[in-house]
């Protein structure tokens, strides 16, 4: 047999196989390392101790809906010896324990399973832990595959959700509660574990009353990179700070934005508008502006909450009242940004870096209209029609028609539609790809879709076409260097002091030089020479004079990037690691404990590792009704940014900073990159950090 040649040699080569095998050794021993577990944990059993002075204030309907669970308390997680018969031989049960991924993934969710697991077979060895496959689906259609020891070190420490999947699906009918109650029984299932945001810790609690009869006891755990699922008491206290994944996802999404703060102010040319996700909330959007100091980052709680002041004032002085004063419109929040870009530009700073949290649009009070009617519009329709909205008008053109008819009945027949013409007309104003965003389909839980909405396109579209009005005006113009204009004017032959003043409005000691805003053409920029005796009609203007207003013309070019998908997929950080690892130990505490309809939390994220408590949450009094699919349903309430919080009043103080609208350098901050140190304590959220400092 002849030797291998050519591209077979390489491929045989030993390094060649080392280097292009998809086993990575950094890897390998990253998924080694055993995450830090809370002191509780230590002792051979755990016990659950009801945790007094928290207060809830329960809605009525949970009361009727869920009255098995209502009851449930605080719990806290304690440590006993297996002295106490009763207790140990609870606790220490051969078990059979179902568990299932709900909704994106998020960095951490592998380790939930593996302190599960871990627990669970140190309780006892014979203890059977499930996967269901495919998210909520697999429970539906039993769908599930035993876990082994050699199955979770593969995923130690990973991210993802690769081990079992996940999906969208809600066990939302008769029908599908039936199909899962008869899995959960045909695998003999003693728990079910949903790991899930805020719609799928709903369903565990609405699946913990159906099951209550069956013995079948369901525990939620909080996940969303989002960090919408936070819960506090009704008196503000702190039950769980942020849900698993916001820290990795927050910290990847920061990495992407400080590389591009640090090209920015290499070439000075882009403004790198950067959406980053959290389809309503914008936690991921704060933890990103403290992490790198980008230039702007709009904060969609900030903007539902902006007053305008002068119009009131001036509604106060007319006898009336302006409740349009109240939120910001669209076009004012494009205001805002133009009005940060041409202060940057004054300095000579025609770029920057700005984040647009995905889900600000639901902040702005017109389009927040628009989503809850057509919410409506479509969960009305689907049900009266008994089909699907989307099906039967697949194309955009029909659902305006379908929408235009609406208006129509509204005006000729009093119809008590929520459509009406002005909000046909309103509606036939956006553009079409927005207006088709605007009509996605929602998704199983009813959500609007933001990830799908090019919402970067929406607000730069009319930051756009501001800044060219601005620009025609004017307003909008290039800084010049004082020394650059002095050297350009005497390489030319030229006097800059006699030309300064006629040229710039500020021609005094500031180091950039605005070019008057009456000059915004060559033509003007002549007329002006001429009327100061600098240059007669026949003659051209000085090719310096020209360089110089070239110059100061503004070319406003932008490049867009959105963060998301790539930050959900990332390796968890330590704190992720080592946070959703004790969640699968509190998980198992709670099970081996009898709890049901509890949701598994860490209380003290915000602080050392040592102060970590495992606790349980009681899902049923912490939900209310919320308007989903155009009606209210009993939902566990999402957690948006509070504007008081001291972590968005810091960022808010810092604004001007970061804009850095000043000669001289921007404020950016490098993230530091993210390491394991097996020191969970040293890199935390930065918002949970200042949120404590600042309580
Ligand atoms: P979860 O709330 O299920 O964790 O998902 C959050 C999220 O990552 C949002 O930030 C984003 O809007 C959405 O998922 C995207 O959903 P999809 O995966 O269906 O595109």
């Amino acid at each position: 047999m002849s030797a291998p040649n050519g591209i077979e040699a390489i491929l045989s080569n030993p390094d060649v196989q080392i280097i292009t095998s998809k086993i990575n050794p950094e890897l390998v021993s990253h998924r080694k390392m055993a995450p830090a577990l809370c002191g509780v944990f230590a002792s051979p059993v755990t016990r659950l101790h009801e945790k007094e002075g928290f207060v809830f204030e329960i809605d009525n309907e949970a009361k009727r809906l869920l009255p098995n669970i209502i009851r449930n308390k605080v719990q806290a997680v304690e440590g006993a010896d297996a002295s106490d018969i009763n207790l140990s031989e609870g606790y220490r049960k051969q078990r059979r324990i179902g568990i299932v991924f709900s909704g994106g993934p998020a960095p951490g969710g592998h380790n939930v399973i593996a302190g599960i697991f871990d627990a669970a077979k140190k309780a006892n060895p014979d203890t059977q832990i499930f996967g269901f496959l495919m998210g909520p689906d697999g429970v539906i259609e039993n769908r599930a595959v035993e876990l082994t020891a050699v199955r979770i070190q593969q995923y130690l420490n990973l991210g993802g959700f690769g081990m079992i999947k996940t999906g969208r699906a809600k066990i939302d009918t008769p029908k599908k509660m039936s199909l899962s109650r008869e899995t959960c029984k045909n695998l003999g299932l003693n728990a079910l574990i949903i790991v899930g945001g805020d719609d799928s810790n709903t369903n565990a609690a609405f699946m913990a009353q159906e099951f209550y009869d069956d013995g079948i006891q369901v525990i939620g755990v909080p996940k969303t990179i989002d960090g919408d699922v936070q819960v506090r008491d009704a008196t503000g206290k702190v039950l769980c700070a942020v849900s698993f994944g916001f820290h990795s996802a927050a910290r990847a999404f920061a990495q992407e934005v400080s590389n591009l703060c640090t090209d920015c102010s290499s070439d000075m040319k882009y403004w790198h508008i950067c959406k980053v996700m959290g389809r309503t909330a914008s936690h991921l959007a704060l933890e990103v502006a403290l992490q790198t100091h980008a230039n702007i980052t709009l904060i969609g709680e900030d903007v539902a909450d902006y007053v305008d002041h002068k119009r009131i004032e001036a509604a106060e002085n007319a006898g009336t009242v302006d409740y349009t004063a109240y939120g910001m419109t669209l076009r004012h929040l494009s205001r805002v940004v133009c009005d940060a870009i041409v202060r940057r530009a004054a300095v000579g700073k025609n770029c920057g870096v700005m984040v647009i949290p995905e889900g600000v649009l639901e902040f702005i009070n017109e389009i927040q209209i628009f989503i809850i009617k057509l919410n409506t519009i479509i969960g009305v329709y689907n049900r009266t029609h008994d089909t699907d909205f989307h099906l039967d008008f697949p194309v955009l053109e029909d659902k305006r028609d379908y929408l235009r008819r609406l208006a129509k009945a509204h005006r000729e027949t009093s119809d008590l539609s929520v459509w009406n013409t002005r909000d046909d007309d309103l509606f036939n104003d956006i553009p079409d790809f927005f207006q088709e965003g605007l009509l996605l389909e929602r998704d199983s839980h009813g959500n609007f879709q933001f990830s799908l909405v090019e919402t970067d396109k929406v607000v730069m579209g009319l930051v756009k076409d501001y800044l060219n009005i601005l620009k025609e005006k004017g307003i909008y113009k290039m800084g010049i260097e004082r020394e650059y204009y002095r050297r350009t004017l005497v390489a030319a032959g030229m006097d800059p002091d006699i030309f300064g003043p006629v040229l710039f409005k500020n021609y005094d000691n500031t180091l950039y030089l605005l070019v008057k805003e009456s000059i915004m053409s060559l033509k003007t920029l002549k007329q002006a020479l001429i009327r100061a005796n600098l240059m007669e009609e026949d003659q051209k203007i000085p090719p310096g004079i020209e360089k110089i207003y070239n110059k100061s013309v503004p070319q406003f070019k932008t490049q867009t990037h959105f963060y998301g998908y790539d930050g959900r997929g990332s390796i968890p950080t330590e704190f992720d690691c080592v946070y959703t690892y004790n969640l699968g130990w509190t998980v198992f505490s709670l099970i081996a404990n009898g709890a049901t309809g509890q949701m598994a939390a860490i209380r003290n994220l915000e602080k050392k590792f040592s102060d970590w408590e495992p606790i349980g949450l009681p899902i049923a009094p912490l939900m209310h009704l919320e308007e989903r699919n155009g009606r209210l349903a009993l939902v566990l309430e999402k957690s948006l940014v509070d504007v008081r919080s001291p972590a968005f009043l810091v960022a808010k103080a810092l604004r001007e900073k970061w804009l850095a609208a000043t000669p001289g350098d921007d404020d950016y901050r490098i993230p530091e990159p993210v390491h394991f140190t097996g020191n969970v304590d040293d890199d935390r959220p930065i918002t949970l950090l200042l949120n404590d400092i600042g309580k």
